[in-house]
């Protein structure tokens, strides 16, 4: 039976709906291409193209689910449907892997610049999908359109939003995408491990990125697909 709600992580609360959230702030959902697909490059013998149509063809995977922000909010049972990214690189992206390359990362990057780095094990995790549905519905630009990695495990921020890029890599990426020294990704994030930081302990932080929650989500509202709806 599904109790994800009855317990929550180390350090979370639980926040009413799903708040839209990220780095993009007061920026609307990027504009989605006529012939959406996900890239496929790093350690391939040849960088190519996913359409983004093929994860019909592929097994479907649902999956309910808690979403855990790093800031400290909750958001509880959220309905995900489409693709486990076992699957998809079982069949996609593991048959055209540079000869004799041995995959340690795999990182993710969004329509809006953004972007993720997980270890193998991890992307490969039994509950990370490509979703491309939330809650019955097709996914809106809040939420990622047209598809987004969940990895509901992890905290929020690896799961990138507006999926268009994968990238394969055979050693830890030096780069940290752009964080600030006070936001340094923790290279795992595991939410019940409470790896909130690269280096800092997560219970001084609590407050410190809880602070952070209401002007995050002012932003983020402001730019949302519902208020920009008349544009
Ligand atoms: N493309 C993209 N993906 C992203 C982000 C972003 O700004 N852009 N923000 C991350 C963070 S910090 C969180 S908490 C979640 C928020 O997902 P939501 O907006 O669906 O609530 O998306 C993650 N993925
Ligand atoms: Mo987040």
């Amino acid at each position: 039976m599904y109790d994800g709600a009855m317990t929550l992580p180390p350090g979370q609360r639980r926040v009413d709906g799903f708040p839209r959230f990220g780095a993009h702030l007061h920026r609307p959902p990027p504009a989605i291409p006529p012939d959406p697909a996900i890239e496929i490059t790093g350690a391939v013998a040849e960088p190519f193209s996913v359409p983004l149509g093929e994860l019909a063809t592929l097994p479907r995977r649902g999956l309910t689910a808690d979403f855990h922000c790093v800031a400290g909010w909750t958001a509880t049972s959220l309905r995900w449907e489409g693709v486990a990214l076992e699957a998809f690189y079982r069949a996609r992206i593991e048959p055209v892997v540079a000869r004799g390359a041995s995959i340690t990362h795999v990182g993710f990057r969004g329509l809006d610049g953004y972007r993720s780095i997980v270890t193998i094990e991890d992307a490969l995790g039994e509950d990370v999908l490509i979703a491309d549905r939330l809650d019955g519905r097709p996914l809106d630009g809040d939420h990622g359109a047209p598809a987004r990695l969940v990895s509901p495990q992890q905290y929020g921020f690896i799961s990138t939003k507006h999926l268009c890029r994968i990238d394969l890599y055979t050693a830890a990426p030096s780069k940290t995408f752009g964080r600030t020294p006070l936001i340094q990704a923790h290279p795992r994030a595991r939410v019940w491990m409470e790896e909130r930081h690269r280096y800092l302990p997560p219970e001084p932080l609590r407050p410190v990125y809880r602070m952070l929650i209401p002007p995050f989500r002012f932003l983020s509202a402001r730019g949302s697909r519902a208020a920009n709806d008349d544009d």
